[in-house]
C-alpha cells in the first residue's frame, strides 16, 4: 500500500469519528474501531466513496484482551505497516464523590480508559517495532493534568494516560516510534451523554452559553500532530475552547 495508514480507536463518534474523516481526506487509510458496528460500516463507506482510500473497520471491545487479540493479529499483512495509532476511545461514566461511586461505572472507566488503551498499545507496538516506525497518539484530557470535584475516578484514569504517554514515549524512543498526548477541555460530542447514561439535557447543559470545541479541532491537532518531520515530536499538548481556563473555569453568556 503506498498510502500512510492510522490505526483508529473509538471511531464510532466525535473524535475519533472526525479524525478518521480528516486522516482520510488527507489520503491516509484508515482502520476504524468501535463497537457500533452498524457506525463502522456506515462510515466505512462514507470515506471509501468520498475519498477513494481504503478502510479496514474493526468491530470489538477495547476492554476485551481477547478480542483485541484477535483483530490485531488477524489485520491482513497489507496493513500492518500502521504509521499512527490514535488510542482515542475511552469515557466517563457518571460524576460523583468517592464515597458514593458506582463501581460499574468505575470499572467500565478502568478498564476502558486505561486497560483498553494498554492492550491495543501492546498489541499495535510490536508491529511499528518491526516497521522501524510508528507514532503513538493517546488522546488524555484536562482531567489528567488537573482534578475537579466528583471527577475522581476519571480523572484519575486520565493522570494514568498523562504517566503512559510519559512511559510509552521512553520505551519506545529506541525503535523510532514518537509518543504525543493530546489533552482536550470542553469538546461537544457524545462524551456527556455517554457520562449521563443518556440523559440528553443534562448533557446539553454541560456546554450551555459558551462555545466549546468540536471534534474537528481535535482531528485537525491530531493530524497536525503526525504530519510534523521526522526529527519533530509534539509530547504533550493542552488544548481548550477560548471560553475555558480549566476544568471548573468557564465563561458563560
Ligand atoms: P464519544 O462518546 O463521542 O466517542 C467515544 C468513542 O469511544 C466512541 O467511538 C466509542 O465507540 C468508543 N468506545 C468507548 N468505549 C469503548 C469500548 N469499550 N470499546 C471500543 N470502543 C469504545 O466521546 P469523545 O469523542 O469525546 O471521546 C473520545 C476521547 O476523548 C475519550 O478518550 C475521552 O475521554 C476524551 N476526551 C473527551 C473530551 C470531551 O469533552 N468530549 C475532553 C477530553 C478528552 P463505541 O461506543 O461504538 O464502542
Ligand atoms: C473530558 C473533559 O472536563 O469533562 O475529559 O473532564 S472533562
Amino acid at each position: 500500500m503506498k498510502n500512510k495508514i492510522a490505526f483508529i480507536t473509538g471511531a464510532t463518534s466525535g473524535i475519533g469519528k472526525a479524525s478518521a474523516e480528516l486522516f482520510a481526506k488527507n489520503g491516509y487509510n484508515v482502520i476504524i474501531t468501535g463497537r457500533r458496528k452498524d457506525r463502522l460500516e456506515e462510515l466505512s463507506n462514507h470515506l471509501t466513496s468520498t475519498y477513494k482510500i481504503d478502510v479496514l473497520p474493526l468491530n470489538f471491545d477495547v476492554r476485551i484482551l481477547k478480542e483485541v487479540e484477535a483483530a490485531i493479529k488477524f489485520i491482513p499483512d497489507n496493513w500492518k505497516n500502521i504509521h499512527v495509532l490514535l488510542n482515542n476511545a475511552g469515557l466517563a461514566a457518571g460524576l460523583g464523590t468517592i464515597q458514593e461511586g458506582v463501581m460499574d461505572d468505575w470499572e467500565r472507566m478502568i478498564d476502558t480508559n486505561m486497560k483498553g488503551l494498554l492492550y491495543i498499545t501492546r498489541n499495535i507496538a510490536p508491529l511499528m517495532i518491526a516497521n522501524g516506525h510508528g507514532h503513538i497518539i493517546n488522546i488524555g484530557s484536562i482531567a489528567g493534568k488537573e482534578v475537579y470535584a466528583n471527577g475522581n475516578v476519571y480523572c484519575a484514569t486520565k493522570h494514568a494516560v498523562d504517566a503512559l504517554n510519559k512511559g510509552m514515549r521512553i520505551d519506545l524512543l529506541p525503535h523510532n516510534i514518537k509518543v504525543t498526548a493530546i489533552n482536550p477541555g470542553m469538546v461537544e460530542t457524545e462524551f456527556s451523554v455517554v457520562r449521563f447514561n443518556g440523559d440528553e439535557e443534562r448533557a446539553k447543559n454541560v456546554y450551555k452559553g459558551l462555545q466549546p470545541l468540536l471534534p474537528e479541532d481535535i482531528a485537525e491537532t491530531v493530524l497536525w500532530v503526525a504530519s510534523r518531520p521526522a526529527h519533530v515530536n509534539i509530547n504533550d499538548i493542552i488544548i481548550m475552547p477560548s471560553v475555558q481556563a480549566n476544568s471548573t473555569t468557564a465563561i458563560r453568556k
